[in-house]
């Protein structure tokens, strides 16, 4: 009832389809992999909310498995990827032997296997990186077995933290340079040569190493539902059964954008064809080396790897590792640079660690979309130990019920504990371009939403309402024996702080979704205010979070004093409803003195309830290829993929320009990451809203970003210049010599 005006209009969610995925879905959507036998696609408690999660709190699976906890080149000697952060998310990673003859490529097999056995974890080792090119340049068996001897014999110093050995990478086609003309490999076809060439190989890898595990085809390609990929599967499995030469383990790619790919390859057409074909060990654990979109918009993002996690999951696959690296050693691209240079984890890296430490058996979920995989999905356990049932969700934006059955099988009844945890990809509310999603900040998460008691059903069942879910964001869901809530730092509620002419709602028309079963509304006057007491530690810029609604249907504001001091406003779209039905969070940065802060809400324009606001020390870096760039080049660094940083800075008018957050007017402290490969020092003048304000100088760094040792490139210059309160434009505008440049940092310097 209270949510019948809120569903989203005919269409919206179809308008977040792009065209490829369109076209993927074709053959995937055959199978309803979200639903479980016996399930209806749409539970009776989806005529109130859209979205529905379902969590079978009664229905264990075995252990989890945890499959997706891998990535591509995740871990690295450079940058040198802490140990520690990687135990804290990884299980198996996918790395490559050393690259054309180069020992120290810093994401080789060799130079991070030290790393792996730190961090407790285990490598697939692929041999095909060591061919020369892209695709690679055949160069001839004797080249190749050559290659391989040589890599089997150098996997003997690390064998411990081998999970397998994967001798080709996407064989389906990159063999190129003449392979398939080549006619002293058998075979009148280049999948039959193929074939030929993963039996001669997989003997050779045995006569030197007779245990390591193989993995293999590692097509990039494997659709079963299409006739003739579904075929090169059953002659390469063929092949491998006649020859004696069946892979350890089975393993392929699944770049397309549809998490439904893998669950229907897998059931519907791989593991036929491998009872058809009576493959010796079946059923082969299934390995694969690359997934997700392969767009760049995935990797590390909370609410985009949970839909994969949550059909590995349902389907059993046994190990994955998330493919297109944007920055290799960055686990994923779930660590990000501070300004001060060190690795951080963002809110992937906080998904991937809920995951990682996530204990007990699967529960089986189930969502309402099966099929166009725009709905949100989950990964759910029973850790009996703790009497906890866990969901870690997302992927969608607009308002998701986790609705939670079988709770009274668990002992769960009355009133139990619930806590409701985010972790948010950070973008910058101005920033348009989905570049953006590649970047989530450091040390964003998690956050709390709620820490309660809410009542289970007679029925066993229990609704937890996650209100305007966000795509990019991860949460966790806990549902335990109760317990009273714990204090999260940096935390404050409205209905605890100094109140003044406003009321405090609270109790049963709180509907659940506020923090603390309470919230502020009324704050509608000139004299109404809402105070909040903050210590920080130190001086700087804090980035605050403000859980509000506004059912104005039109934006609202209110206004920020801190310590007496105007500090602009925090600004709130409009949400469905009031705080009774719908909450929202809202980003504004502070500065704030060390030692007790008065944080002052006041009356804006239009009207908006507070749940809570939650302060911490600002982490973002203004990324200088999401900046305006003029008459300059976007690029990458060495190994990257995608674009992260800007070059060719080159003209009398090339200039990169930020807009950047200055909550008071005051002396901030510009931090720009750069490198600067001539000798001498290079300078760009700082123009702030148009006007030069001073220049700041980048002594030589050696080389270039865009080689490939970045971290012994990369410096950090400092510049403090004036800047008006509110957002403003500052510019970096070519000076003396040539500078790249990655990444700016603002901090408020004390007066
Ligand atoms: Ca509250
Ligand atoms: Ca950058």
């Amino acid at each position: 009832m209270y949510l019948s005006a809120r569903r989203p209009p005919p269409g919206k969610r179809a308008a977040h389809l792009t065209a490829a995925a369109a076209t993927a879905l074709t053959g995937a959507v055959t199978l309803a992999s979200g639903l479980l036998p016996g399930q209806p696609a749409h539970p009776a408690h989806a005529a109130t909310v859209e979205s529905v999660i379902t969590v079978y709190a009664d229905r264990a699976g075995g252990p989890l498995k945890k499959a997706g906890l891998g990535t591509l080149f995740g871990v690295a000697a450079t940058p040198d990827t802490p140990a520690d952060l990687a135990a804290g998310t990884q299980r198996y990673l996918s790395q490559h032997q050393s690259a054309q003859g180069d020992a120290s490529y810093p994401t080789s097999t060799e130079a991070v296997a030290g790393k792996m056995r730190a961090a407790g974890m285990k490598m697939i080792g692929r041999y095909n990186d060591l061919m020369d090119g892209w695709p690679y340049q055949w160069k001839g068996t004797a080249d190749w077995y050559a290659k391989v001897d040589s890599a089997t014999r150098g996997i003997q110093a690390y064998k411990d933290v081998l999970l397998a050995v994967a001798p080709f990478n996407e064989p389906d086609n990159k063999l190129q340079g003449g392979f398939a003309q080549d006619t002293s490999v058998p075979g009148a076809t280049y999948d039959q040569k193929f074939f030929w060439l993963w039996t001669q190989t997989f003997r050779r890898i045995r006569a030197i190493e007779p245990t390591v595990p193989i993995m293999g085809p590692n097509f990039e390609h494997y659709r079963g539902w299409e006739p003739a990929l579904q075929e090169r599967m059953r002659g390469f499995l063929a092949n491998a059964v006649a020859t004696g030469t069946v892979p350890n383990m089975i393993g392929w790619h699944s770049l397309g954008p549809s998490p439904g790919d893998v669950p229907e390859s897998l059931s519907r057409y791989y593991r036929p064809l491998e009872n058809q074909l009576g493959v010796p060990g079946r059923p082969l654990p299934v390995v694969i080396e690359e997934y997700g979109p392969g767009n760049g918009e995935f990797e590390g993002v909370p609410g985009a790897m949970v839909k994969h996690w949550a059909e590995f999951e349902r389907y059993g696959v046994d190990h994955a590792a998330m493919a297109i690296y944007t920055n290799p050693g960055l686990l994923g691209n779930t660590l990000r640079r501070t300004a001060s240079g060190t690795l951080a984890p963002n809110a992937g890296w906080f998904m991937m660690n809920w995951y990682k430490t996530l204990r007990g058996d699967r529960l089986d979920v189930s969502r309402w979309d099966t099929r166009r995989y725009q709905a949100s999905d989950g990964v759910a356990s029973w850790d009996a130990a703790a009497r906890t049932v866990t969901l870690l969700a997302g992927g969608e934006d607009g308002d998701v019920d986790v609705v939670v059955t079988g709770l009274a099988a668990r002992g769960l009844t009355g009133q139990v504990r619930v806590r409701l945890e985010a972790v948010y990809w950070d973008k910058e509310p101005t920033d348009t371009d989905s570049r953006t999603e590649r970047g989530g900040d450091p040390l964003t998460g998690p956050y709390s939403q709620f820490d309660k008691t809410m009542t289970v059903d007679a029925a066993g069942r229990l609704t937890v309402p996650i209100r305007t879910m966000r795509r990019h964001d991860g949460y966790r869901v806990q549902i335990s024996p109760a317990a009273p809530p714990t204090a999260y730092p940096g935390k404050y509620e409205a209905e605890t702080a100094s109140r003044q002419h406003v009321v405090v709602h609270g109790g049963t028309d709180g509907r659940a979704l506020a923090s603390g079963d309470a919230y502020v509304g009324g704050l509608d006057f000139a004299d109404s205010a809402v105070t909040f007491a903050v210590d920080v530690p130190t001086t700087g810029m804090y980035l605050m979070r403000v859980r509000y609604a506004n059912g104005t249907g039109a934006a609202a504001s209110h206004a920020v004093t801190v310590n007496g001091t105007a500090q602009g406003t925090v600004d709130y779209p409009a949400t469905d409803g009031w705080a009774n039905s719908a909450l929202s969070t809202a980003n504004k940065r502070v500065v704030l003195a060390a030692g007790r802060n008065e944080i002052r809400f006041g009356r804006g324009a239009g009207y908006a309830e507070l749940d809570f606001i939650d302060v911490r020390p600002d982490t973002h870096r203004y990324e200088a290829e999401l900046a305006a760039v003029t008459a300059a080049r976007i690029t990458h660094y060495g190994y990257n993929e995608f674009p992260d940083l800007v070059g060719g800075i080159d003209l009398a008018e090339s200039a990169v320009e930020f807009t950047v957050d200055a909550p008071v007017a005051g002396s901030y402290r510009l931090t720009v990451g750069y490198g600067n490969g001539l000798p001498g020092t290079a300078t760009h003048r700082v123009l702030v809203d148009g006007v030069e304000r001073a220049t700041v100088s980048y002594p030589s760094t050696g080389a270039w970003l865009t080689g490939p040792r970045q971290d012994q490139v990369l410096r950090r210059a400092e510049v403090t210049v004036p800047l008006p309160a509110g957002r403003h434009r500052v510019r970096l505008a070519k000076g003396d010599g040539y500078a790249e440049l990655d990444w700016l940092t603002v901090t408020p310097r004390p007066a």
